[in-house]
């Protein structure tokens, strides 16, 4: 089953940079109603960047637990801080997911054995000290390390989503096919495979036309073997394209009102 990860509980959001700056849980709370009504399977939880490193960790403990009062769903912990990914993860309910670790032996080594501690499953991004590369044979020599990292420090292959990265194609038009061919070939790493995610609004950003791009590059990347996508779960038209590519993928049962059962859990 594809599985939303809905991406608008993020501080990079107007209204959620104010509800943090004023510990009103409410914005927080409406948007994790929503999402999960349209679909969401989890909650990116994202601090933004303005709040102070320091604040993060009490900030990130705060929004989880705000986010959990109102929904069953899981949260997505979407930090690149340490202390913040583990405050947000001594207060979740459930199975949780930490995002992300990159290739970087130092950061596998502290991100993939706290997973581990509470069970999580973990996004691992496909880059490293040098960024991210261009070509998908390099983003999957990456994605070995991640794999092996993993393996080695007990995380199953189905808690690991491994992401390629997907960069805007205004900006960054040549990495677009690259990335579809490194999640194809993602699924060739192990056996159980490791599962996949992406940052689908990355593709459009700043660019005319953003549903459009979105909901193109949904479908194209499902081919490829997407198993989930921070997204957009409030654009009725980029679910309803999940649920179809999901249908004539063959991932889900076809019935005539398959657009309604894809959005229940
Ligand atoms: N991979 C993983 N996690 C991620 C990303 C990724 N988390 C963050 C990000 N990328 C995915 N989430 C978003 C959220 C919002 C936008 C893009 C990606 C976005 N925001 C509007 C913008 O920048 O134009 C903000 C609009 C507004 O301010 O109202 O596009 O790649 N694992």
């Amino acid at each position: 089953m594809f599985e939303i990860i809905g991406e608008r509980i993020n501080g990079l959001f107007k209204d959620i940079r104010e509800a943090i700056a004023a510990r009103d849980p409410k914005p927080l709370q409406d948007w994790a109603v929503k999402q999960a009504e349209k679909g969401a399977y989890w909650l990116d939880v994202n601090t933004g960047p303005i709040a102070s490193k320091e604040e993060q960790a009490e900030i990130m403990a705060w929004m989880v637990k705000s986010v959990q009062e109102v929904v069953d769903l899981p949260c997505c912990i979407d930090t690149t801080n340490i202390a913040a990914m583990e405050e947000g993860l001594k207060v979740h309910k459930g199975k949780a997911m930490v995002n992300s670790t990159t290739a970087e032996q130092a950061k596998m080594d502290v991100i993939f054995p706290l997973a581990a501690k509470y069970n999580a499953a973990v996004v691992a991004l496909t880059m490293n000290e040098k960024g991210v590369p261009k070509t998908a044979d390099d983003r999957i020599a990456l994605a070995m390390e991640l794999v092996a990292n993993a393996d080695g420090y007990g995380i199953p292959m189905q808690d690991l989503y491994i992401d390629p990265l997907v960069l805007p194609c205004n900006v960054a038009q040549e990495h677009g096919p690259e990335t579809l061919e490194a999640l194809r070939q993602v699924k060739l790493l192990a056996n159980p495979a490791p599962k996949t995610t992406v940052g689908l609004s990355n593709i459009s950003q700043k660019a005319p036309n953003r549903p459009l791009i979105n909901r193109t590059y949904l479908a194209m990347a499902m081919v490829c073997g997407l198993d989930s996508a921070v997204m957009d779960a409030d654009d009725d038209e980029l679910v309803d394209t999940a649920a179809t590519a999901s249908i004539i993928l063959n991932q889900s049962i076809y019935c005539d009102s398959y657009l309604k059962i894809f959005r229940q859990k």
